[in-house]
């Protein structure tokens, strides 16, 4: 029987869009699909030289300079936005409103009203949507979830998330779009905050009912350009976003994400304690999955390191045999395999928007209790 086939058009070419187009390119390689992919046309601002070099080079047949004509093109089929935040609103619901398939970076837009209003453009049409917390599809992360699924960890008492990275801590780094706020909504909070909330939400089930915050701008200007003349440029994002949280299993939360951890490349970590025991997961150590079980006997409890390539593990442990473990382009190459096959298949997707617009409705509480200095109730 052949397979339908599923006509790609991409929105932006730098970091995700280069993680796109490695997932688009290979997820039918390394995973049976149910669905041909065809990477039909790439489309970014910038010169249509450097496109065509771009999509030569990723393996997009054409190239578009405008993105409106490439959503109202009846040969595409999915529309894949890897965009900065302040165009994602603008790009779904016109995509939305020509029937396409939609995969949109996270987070989903730069504020909580735009995410709903995203949500409502897909939801009375038939199309599939996903949000791009790619970091769900790790096979330690869904051993996690399953562990917790199956009870492993007993009642939930504590989510402890950190996301640390350290490439802003050099305060003559120049200014760049994910500073200023009318471009990407909010700083540390909405570009790596917003992956462990949805990944606590993810493993636990759990949802953020109550929470206090601080928001905080470490360097608050910024020289526009490397060059040592260059004019300042205020920074209008947060550097640091620290929370305390309640949810409603009656765990309490703490997150704290930064980009001026000196050290953490990009330390995206997260534990969970529960009344029958412990996970613990690091991005940077992400082929493991640190496990306490608490109905061992005392003198052989402890955090056991597994190792979470087998096949026997979610996503089968990733494309390579036990022991060989995945890379950060793998958890994309496993995202677009489950969308792709969801929309071939009709069936059911997450992260949706629906995961994209209940992340964003707390990164909009966060910014709230900070602004009121107040608890903030869901
Ligand atoms: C920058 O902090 C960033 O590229 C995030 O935007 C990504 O979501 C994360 O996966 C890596 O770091």
């Amino acid at each position: 029987m052949t397979k339908p086939v599923i006509r790609i058009g991409l929105i932006g070419h730098q970091f995700m869009g280069v993680a796109h187009s490695n997932a688009y390119r290979n997820a039918g390689m390394w995973y049976d699909l149910p669905a041909k992919i065809e990477m039909k046309c790439v489309c970014a601002k910038d010169s249509e030289e450097n496109l065509r070099l771009f999509a030569e080079r990723y393996g997009w047949k054409e190239i578009e300079t405008d993105w409106k004509k490439l959503v109202a093109r009846d040969d595409i089929d999915l529309i894949s936005v890897a965009t900065p935040g302040f165009l994602h609103k603008e790009m779904v619901l016109e995509a939305a409103e020509n029937g396409k398939h939609i995969l949109c970076e996270k987070p989903l837009a730069n504020s909580y009203s735009d995410a709903l209003e995203m949500l409502a453009a897909v939801q009375d049409k038939k199309i599939k949507h996903a949000c791009g917390f790619s970091y769900r599809f790790t096979p330690a992360t869904a051993l996690a979830k399953k562990l917790i699924a199956d009870g492993r960890l007993g009642q939930i008492y504590h989510v402890h998330a950190r996301y640390a990275q350290d490439w802003m801590v050099d305060p003559t780094a120049p200014m760049v779009w994910r500073l200023k706020k009318e471009l990407c909504g909010s700083g540390s909070l909405g570009d790596i905050c917003s992956h462990s909330i949805d990944m606590s939400r993810f493993m636990t089930g759990g949802e953020i009912v109550s929470l206090v915050s601080q928001l905080k701008t470490l360097v608050k200007k910024r020289p526009v350009s490397s060059d040592p003349s260059s004019p300042m440029d205020d920074v209008t994002v947060d550097d640091v976003a620290q929370v305390l949280c309640e949810y409603d299993n009656g765990a309490t939360g703490c997150f704290e994400a930064t980009r001026f951890a000196g050290g953490r490349k990009n330390h995206n970590c997260i534990e969970i304690n529960g009344s029958l025991g412990s996970l613990y997961w690091d991005f940077e150590d992400q082929n493991y999955l640190q496990f306490c079980d608490r109905s061992l006997s005392p003198e052989v409890q402890g955090f056991a390191k597994i190792n979470a390539t087998a096949d026997f593990h979610p996503y089968g442990g990733g494309p390579w045999p036990q022991g060989h473990g995945i890379g950060y382009a793998d958890t994309f190459v496993l995202e677009i395999a489950h969308f792709v096959s969801a929309i071939a298949q009709d069936t059911e997707y997450a992260p949706s928007f629906v995961d994209g617009v209940k992340c964003q409705q707390i990164l909009d509480a966060i910014e709230r209790s900070f602004n009121e200095r107040q608890w903030i109730h869901i």
